[in-house]
């Protein structure tokens, strides 16, 4: 491509030279033409209610085509809802499946971006096989798959980057099985934001620590001008993305970014400039930003308004004027590239493929719910036979004969409105009805609820526990020790771990279970971050889509707030929103619970399992048990959150003679203690307190059985806690949490899910941390959080009520 660009810009650019050339800038128009007719026409179909809603990529269509040619298999995009035309161009979309998308097919072979999950215009590749395991992705040219949030595609942005360094700087992983995840180092990260979403915190963090490691990450900003209906003068501070960014530019051997302007509707200048940006960023591996100003929106953001609303009239008129489609066109005819009428009969073909695609893509989402209906509509039939309400029954048949292009819901109410109607009677038809609904549900259930977790062999429950054992002379140690042997052994044995996190390296941790883990295995493997929690989850959801296994790190518990909107609206979601084909198996360590303060002693279970289904949540209550989940998990395909108790660093632990091998079994609780008068569920550090308390109240002829649940996602999935009610008839639920957060998900597991309601003599209580955040010092510890003395006073007051007479009021 250089060289024939050179041939057109060069001297005499109405020499064109030759017909490769001219075929691949023809198609490149076709493409972005076919683009903005299916933005036209998708906008229709949005406002004639075919499809619930439309956000398009018309106006960024031929600065698309242009990044597009630089993109290479084993490259991969994180972008956002802009992009189709950059998804047709590298030939992973069909038009058919961009209006299947539209619809909300529910077929991964149809819509194979989200199975229908996510609106339209959010895209995606397919890393995994239908079991997954994963696929060359050297041969593909991937794209991570989108979400809505502004700018939250940058975090994952820079692990997608940085995963070239380390294949380029770690030759273990040059060799099988790591060469389908990359050509030593060559690919580079694609990343894409509109100019609004950079005034995000999100997108200033990865921008710095892409410049900070020095990884091939080229980030385009489609600038139109607009956040919606909000313009630059509102988002950025001299209203340009690139002037602001100059700090970042390198310069004099000073490393930094490579900056670079261009415009949307400028057909040649962006294909040399992405020539020239994809050259430095993948041969140099150099952050770059690429600035395409000049962008239109011709229908303005989404269907759910017209930017007639907020855009001036010269504003609309320079959009016209200034219409890529038009520019391009112009640039064509100039440089004699094709006549006006060849251009011509190329528009009306495209116009048809396009006409074409819409209809098939709607016959093929139609065909199986008019199928249905007809099926329903038999079964009607054959109910009215046989029933008493025969002119109700014919009445709610007819009323679904009219609807021409039913959604499933409408099937649905008519069956339902059946059965109620006839269920007193019993006739076959009847009965055939229903399991006609009942199959649809377990349809239903693969078609919206399947692959929150993964399907595959290796979802991490299926991995088989190992005992941790402990042969030979008993080996007490610090429990941050334990930790550090079991890194090691992690580290060893996989190569594909990294290690990361703000001060993981050097230092080896804040509490040291990495301590010398760096030195032994060097700065590839085990490596300090700068204070940016969320682009480190975003660096690792990168890194795992890559094939790395990535243990990132968040120094305290309290500081997964940083990361919560990157870690639940893109990881936690991941494997959910691709129904199954990507994956991002990494672990999140951090430690937490209780230990001084405010900011340190937060244990927020509630807000992290409400907000991260999708992800494990491992709450250990000591470093062997966390030893034993992080074995587990990597054994397995997917994320997973283990949160070391703070205060357990520095207590001795016998150290299994099995460590690095043995495996806590997830969704399985741990009976710490046996006793017949009261089950006590708690977790995490206060599994110690409850056992101090048992030992307590056994004094008092109180038995108290301690049931450590060991980890909230999943929860004891063979439902041992139960059990433990049916026996004691009472059930206390102890934690740090605040009242009515993880303590209140406990009891509607035991209470309602686990039927645990029906054994129980005594109502059944909670006790947990104050509403407010944990005071300073042991005091105020003492009296923010559930102590001895308060889980004590606790049983106690359950174990008086029951008889008052043996358990008299103590205060
Ligand atoms: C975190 C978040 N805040 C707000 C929104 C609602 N929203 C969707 S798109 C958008 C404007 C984005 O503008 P820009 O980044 O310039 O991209 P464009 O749509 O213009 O291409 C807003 C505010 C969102 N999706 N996510």
């Amino acid at each position: 491509m250089s060289k024939l660009i050179d041939t057109i810009f060069a001297k005499e650019p109405k020499k064109i030279a030759k017909q490769e050339f001219v075929n691949e800038v023809l198609n490149d128009y076709r493409v972005a033409f076919e683009s903005r007719e299916a933005s036209l026409l998708g906008r229709r179909e949005v406002l004639s209610g075919k499809a619930k809603f439309g956000i398009f990529g018309d106006g960024k269509e031929v600065a698309q085509v242009a990044m597009a040619k630089y993109f290479k298999e084993g490259d991969f995009r994180s972008g956002y809802y802009r992009d189709q035309t950059f998804m047709f161009a590298t030939n992973n979309l069909t038009l058919q499946q961009w209006f299947a998308g539209l619809y909300g097919h529910t077929d991964l072979e149809k819509e194979p971006m989200t199975a229908g999950r996510q609106m339209g215009g959010h895209f995606g590749t397919h890393s995994l096989n239908p079991d997954g395991t994963w696929k060359d992705l050297t041969k593909i040219k991937n794209s991570s798959a989108d979400i809505s949030c502004t700018a939250a595609q940058m975090p994952r942005l820079v692990g997608l980057a940085m995963a070239s360094k380390y294949y380029k700087e770690n030759t273990e992983l040059q060799k099988e099985p790591f060469t389908k995840f990359s050509n030593k180092g060559n690919e580079i990260a694609f990343g894409t934001i509109g100019d609004a979403s950079t005034s995000e915190g999100l997108f200033f963090e990865a921008i710095n620590a892409a410049g900070v490691m020095q990884i091939p990450m080229l980030v385009s900003v489609w600038d139109d001008d607009h956040g919606i209906s909000v313009p630059k003068r509102y988002q950025t501070t001299k209203e340009s993305i690139s002037e602001i960014l100059k700090g970042f530019q390198r310069e004099n051997g000073v490393k930094g970014y490579e900056i670079f302007k261009t415009k949307g509707w400028n057909y040649a200048h962006l294909c040399e400039t992405y020539e020239k940006a994809v050259a430095i960023c993948r041969g140099e591996h150099v952050p770059v930003l690429i600035h395409v100003e000049e962008v239109t929106q011709p229908q303005g953001h989404s269907t759910s308004g017209s930017h007639e609303r907020y855009k001036s009239a010269e504003r609309l008129q320079w959009e016209l004027d200034f219409d890529p489609i038009k520019k391009m066109r112009e640039w064509l005819l100039e440089n004699h590239i094709a006549t006006d009428t060849e251009i011509k009969k190329l528009e009306e073909q495209a116009k048809q493929n396009v006409i074409d695609a819409k209809n098939a893509a709607w016959k093929d989402y139609i065909t199986p719910i008019l199928l249905q209906k007809q099926e329903v509509m038999d079964l009607l039939d054959a109910v009215v036979l046989e029933s008493a309400n025969k002119e109700q029954i014919t009445n709610i048949k007819n009323e679904l004969a009219a609807i021409k292009e039913p959604i499933r819901k409408d099937i649905y109410n008519a069956v339902k409105k059946v059965l109620r109607l006839t269920r007193t009677e019993h006739s076959s038809a009847r009965t055939e009805l229903n399991n006609w609904l009942n199959e649809e549900r377990v349809a239903n259930l693969d078609r919206y609820s399947s692959h929150l977790y993964s399907e595959s062999e290796m979802n991490a429950t299926r991995v088989a526990p190992i005992k941790a054992e402990f042969a030979g002379e008993p080996k007490m140690a610090d429990g941050r020790v334990l930790l550090r042997e079991n890194f090691d052994h992690i580290l060893g044995k996989y190569p594909e771990v990294v290690i990361f996190g703000e001060d993981s390296g050097k230092i080896g941790g804040v509490n040291q279970g990495l301590e010398d883990l760096q030195a032994k295995y060097g700065e590839v493997r085990v490596f300090d971050t700068g204070i940016r929690e969320a682009t480190i989850i975003g660096q690792a959801i990168g890194l795992a889509l890559r094939g790395f296994r990535p243990i990132a790190e968040i120094q305290y518990l309290d500081y997964l707030l940083y990361a919560l909107q990157i870690l639940s609206d893109d990881l936690a979601c991941l494997q959910y929103r691709t129904k199954g084909m990507q994956k991002a198996p990494i672990i999140i360590r951090t430690r937490g619970h209780r230990l001084e303060g405010i900011f340190h002693s937060g244990s927020p279970m509630g807000m992290i399992i409400n907000s991260l289904r999708g992800i494990y949540v491992c709450v250990p209550r000591n470093m062997t048990q966390a030893a034993g989940f992080y074995n587990t998990v990597l054994a397995g395909d997917e994320p997973a959150l283990v949160i070391e108790s703070l205060n357990s660093y520095r207590l001795k632990e016998q150290v299994p003679s099995n460590i690095g091998e043995f495996r806590v079994p997830l969704g399985v609780v741990e009976t710490l203690r046996e006793g017949k008068d009261i089950t006590l569920v708690t977790y995490g550090s206060c599994c110690k307190l409850a056992m101090e308390a048992a030992k307590m109240l056994e004094e008092e002829g109180i038995d108290v059985e301690v049931i450590d649940v060991q980890t909230l996602l999943p929860f004891d999935l063979s439902k041992q806690i139960v059990e433990s009610v049916k026996k004691t008839n009472r059930l206390l639920v102890v934690d740090e949490d605040v009242p009515g957060g993880a303590s209140a998900y406990i009891l509607q597991k035991v209470v309602e899910e686990q039927g645990g309601y029906q054994y129980l003599d005594s109502m059944p209580k909670t006790l947990s941390a104050k509403a407010h955040r944990p005071a300073y010092t042991t005091d105020g510890d003492y009296s923010s959080k559930p102590s001895a003395d308060d889980i004590y006073d606790s049983v106690y007051d359950i174990m008086r009520e029951a008889d008052p007479e043996n358990f008299p009021r103590i205060y």
